[in-house]
Parts: C-alpha cells; sequence; structure tokens
C-alpha cells in the first residue's frame, strides 16, 4: 500500500519526525471494533492494539485512535500485527458527544482526517433543504470542507430551482447535480478526489452514495474497504 494514496501528506511527514528514530512506522486506522484497530500500512493490512502506556493516559474516549487516524506503531512483519504508541495529530474530526450519566460528558472522535465530504442528497421526494443545512453545520464543525451532491438528478424536473435553493443555503461550496443511475456529472466529482487527501460520503439512507462510489470506482472498490461511508449518525452502513 502506497501511502500517499491511504492520505498521507507533508503536514503528517512533519508531525511523524520525532517517532521516527524509535524504529515506528506510520500507519492508518481503517477499522476499530472493540478496541481491536485494523491498520493499512507500507507492509499491507496490520491487525493493531494500542500499547499500555497509551491505555493508562488516555484521560477521554478522544485519547484512543478512530477511523482516519495516522498513528505510529510499531509493527511485527511477519505476524502481520502491530502495537500503537501514538496519534498524530488530526487536522479535522467528526466527533460524538457521549453523555456518562450527570454532568459528565465526553468526546469520541468517529472520523478522523477527513478533508472533503460529500454530503449527498436526493432529489426525489425526500429532498429536504432544512435537513442539508443541519448536515452542512456538523460538517464545518468537524474542519473538513463540504461538496453537495445532488443526486437522482433523473427524478427532478427542476434541477435548476433546486441548485439555486442549495446555493442560497450553502454560500460558496461546490454543488453538482448528478445522477448515480444514468451516471451523467460523476467527473464532477471526481475533480475533488486528490491522492493525499481523504473524503467520505454522508448522507441519508438511500440517497445513493453506494450507488455514486460503485459508478465513480467500479463495484471492487467498496468490497477492499479502502472507500467508507457514513450515514447520519457517523456509523458506517458500507465498508
Ligand atoms: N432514480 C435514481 N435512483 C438512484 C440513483 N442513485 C441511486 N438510486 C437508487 O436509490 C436506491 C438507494 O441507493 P443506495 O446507493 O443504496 O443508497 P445509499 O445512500 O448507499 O443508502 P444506505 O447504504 O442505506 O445509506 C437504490 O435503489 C438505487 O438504485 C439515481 O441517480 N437515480
Ligand atoms: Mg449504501
Amino acid at each position: 500500500m502506497d501511502l500517499t494514496s491511504l492520505g498521507w501528506n507533508g503536514d503528517f511527514e512533519n508531525n511523524f519526525e520525532s517517532y521516527k528514530n524509535s524504529g515506528l512506522i506510520p500507519a492508518r486506522v481503517a477499522l476499530e471494533q472493540k478496541e481491536r484497530y485494523v491498520l493499512f500500512s507500507e507492509f499491507g493490512e496490520l491487525a493493531a492494539q494500542i500499547s499500555g502506556r497509551m491505555r493508562h493516559v488516555a484521560v477521554s474516549r478522544a485519547d484512543f485512535p478512530a477511523v482516519g487516524d495516522w498513528v505510529a506503531a510499531d509493527v511485527r512483519i511477519k505476524e502481520k500485527t502491530a502495537t500503537i504508541h501514538a496519534i498524530l495529530t488530526r487536522r479535522s474530526s467528526f466527533s460524538r458527544t457521549a453523555v456518562l450519566g450527570g454532568a459528565k460528558t465526553d468526546e469520541q472522535v468517529m472520523a478522523a482526517n477527513i478533508d472533503t465530504v460529500f454530503l449527498v442528497a436526493g432529489l426525489d421526494s425526500d429532498f429536504n433543504i432544512r435537513r442539508i443545512e443541519r448536515y452542512l453545520s456538523i460538517i464545518w464543525n468537524s474542519g473538513a470542507s463540504p461538496v453537495v451532491i445532488l443526486n437522482k438528478a433523473d427524478l427532478c424536473e427542476d434541477v435548476e430551482v433546486r441548485l439555486e435553493q442549495v446555493g442560497n443555503s450553502a454560500m460558496g461550496i461546490p454543488i453538482h447535480a448528478v445522477s448515480a443511475l444514468d451516471k451523467t456529472g460523476l467527473d464532477s466529482i471526481r475533480d475533488h478526489l486528490k491522492n493525499g487527501k481523504t473524503a467520505v460520503f454522508l448522507g441519508s439512507s438511500g440517497v445513493g452514495k453506494s450507488t455514486i462510489i460503485n459508478g465513480l470506482f467500479g463495484d471492487d472498490r467498496l468490497k477492499t474497504g479502502a472507500v467508507r461511508e457514513y450515514d447520519g449518525k457517523g456509523r458506517h452502513t458500507t465498508t
């Protein structure tokens, strides 16, 4: 696996400098389940856990690795396993505030280091401008940049009217009307995808996220897990 195609760039490189001499390698968290992690690295996929010290000093759930994090890890190449020692500084993060009881809350990071969020909405009868506005405020709060994708243009009589309506709510944000079914407009999405950058697709169930991703990359991509999908609650619906 090539690190740049996994989203590695100069900022992370600088951040990693201090770990280089300790024999650690950079790797990206692809999956997390009950504190067991799958990392993508130059040595391929690694099954990983965090170091005892890291668990000991963690004060919040945000101190644990999240999907999308770049970490410094000690790798055992033959076994394809690794121990995570540190999280590189997050450039953006989607967080959820967990209520612990009483007035106590904790921050849980759902996804880290996302550059671009494709907010997908359907141009069918489900179209709802308020919902789009709510999603956009979540995206701005994360530190990532939104791009609005109005899918199912084939089902809409007034695409121009919708584009203008969304444009008024989403000043300065790129907006593209596409039809994943007809495979029209997909190049406008492709133009936002760059090496060294990470993009995710966000939107309610049924708006066409999987269909768009399959149209962009072919069916294989979803199966490999290199593209990940989130719904409104930040859960993965497709891996
Ligand atoms: N007419 C029309 N239907 C579409 C288009 N894109 C997707 N669909 C249909 O919409 C339905 C839902 O599409 P999905 O791609 O599964 O939606 P999703 O956003 O991935 O949904 P979840 O995985 O549940 O979050 C499917 O029946 C698709 O065939 C489109 O551009 N036009
Ligand atoms: Mg899907």
